[in-house]
């Protein structure tokens, strides 16, 4: 049963409709205010929980429609298919934490990458010509084989969730091959922004730099500064999910900015904005070390440049200014 409805609109064979899992996270919200603008009736699939998780689209409440299903449940992600009716399904939901996937490996891989063969099978079983897209990562590629990363680079996951998600991406492959799907798999590098979820670096960092300002707290415990990551803004990367579904042709893609920074960068450039000196603040605490680390990811998003058209719009500077800004506005206004 739908949770909220949008406005009543008139039915016709010719919408399009989106549904969207793992609409309530970062990119599922982003997506959403992409496919509203983009003319879309917006379906969402939510989770029961015992109290409301829905900060990122409350904006958007009144405009999409949210359907409670579970990427385990199989018979939910049937009817949620079958109420919403859409024309593109986008697969973002995952526990998509790679250090909880040490402590919780098993229903890592019951989400993040049997969860894929469930929505799959669902929409086989609803509708094959939906089509549909699966939020693969730049995690696969691990201890990377290659410098840059493309789509012809082998994988070498390195944690419990690269493990998932390259299951996630070979049987959206193996889907698309064996049953003639429109099936696409973005292979996305980091991507981040306000919304960004509070134990992901970037989000760690622009939060625990204004605290700091604002005197909320003295310090900041870190893990690996060494580690390097191609960061790019997650309001450009629903652009380029978008994008693949509106090709003739399915395809797997690279999504990244071709840049690399180390996590020291992003923290010194973090600090600078509020004109504090970091090394005054952040502690290695071991706490935060991994049991393997991906040293290295940087993206040659050059296919995703030629065919779709994308290229990314927001610089790393841009991109840290502007989530600590909105750190500190949110921050302040609390104080
Ligand atoms: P988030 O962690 O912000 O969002 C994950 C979403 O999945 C949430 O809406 C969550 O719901 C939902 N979810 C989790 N488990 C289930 C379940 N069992 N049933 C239904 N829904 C569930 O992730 P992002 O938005 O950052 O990422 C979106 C996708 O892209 C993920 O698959 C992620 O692994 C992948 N990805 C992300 C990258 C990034 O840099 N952000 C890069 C590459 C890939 P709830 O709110 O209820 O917890
Ligand atoms: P990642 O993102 O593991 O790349 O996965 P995260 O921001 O968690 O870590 C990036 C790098 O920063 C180092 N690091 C720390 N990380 C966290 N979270 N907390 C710390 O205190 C800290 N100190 C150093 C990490 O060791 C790592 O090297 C993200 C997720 O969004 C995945 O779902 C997605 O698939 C990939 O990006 C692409």
């Amino acid at each position: 049963m739908p949770i909220n409805c949008a406005p009543a609109q008139g039915e016709s064979t010719l919408a399009k409709r989106a549904l969207i899992t793992g609409i309530t996270g970062q990119d599922g919200s982003y997506l959403a205010e992409l496919l509203l603008s983009e003319g879309y009736d917006v379906y969402g699939v939510v989770r029961r929980a015992s109290t409301e998780n829905y900060e990122r689209i409350e904006h958007l409440r009144g405009q999409i429609t949210l359907l409670q299903a579970d990427l385990l449940d199989q018979s939910s992600l049937v009817q949620a298919i079958r109420e919403s009716n859409p024309t593109e399904l986008y697969n973002l939901a995952a526990q998509s934490f790679v250090p909880t996937s040490w402590a919780q490996p098993v229903l890592t891989a019951e989400f993040t990458a049997i969860g894929v063969t469930k929505v799959l099978e669902a929409m086989r079983a609803v509708n094959p010509e939906i089509r549909f897209y699966q939020a693969s990562s730049s995690e696969m590629y691990g201890k990377v084989l290659e410098v840059p990363q493309s789509e012809d680079t082998p994988f070498y996951p390195r944690s419990p969730y690269g493990v998932a998600k390259v299951y996630g991406h070979y049987i959206t492959v193996n889907y698309r091959e064996s049953y003639n799907l429109h099936a696409s798999s973005g292979i996305l590098f980091n991507h981040e922004s306000p919304r960004r979820g509070l134990e992901f670096v970037t989000r760690k960092v622009t939060d625990g730099v204004s605290r700091i300002k604002l005197g909320l707290a003295t310090e900041l415990r870190m893990g690996n500064l060494d580690s390097q990551r191609d960061w790019g803004f997650a309001g450009d990367y629903v652009k380029a999910m978008w994008l693949m579904l509106q090709q003739d042709t399915p395809d797997d893609y690279v999504v990244a900015t071709g840049e690399t920074h180390t996590v020291k960068e992003l923290v010194q450039l973090a600090f600078d904005r509020v004109g504090l000196d970091w090394e005054k603040y952040v502690v290695i605490d071991p706490r935060f070390i991994r049991p393997a680390e991906v040293d290295l990811l940087i993206g040659q998003p050059a296919k995703a440049n030629k065919v779709l058209g994308w290229v990314p719009e927001t610089s790393f500077q841009t991109l840290v200014n502007m989530m600590v800004d909105a750190d500190m506005d949110r921050l302040s206004a609390r104080k």
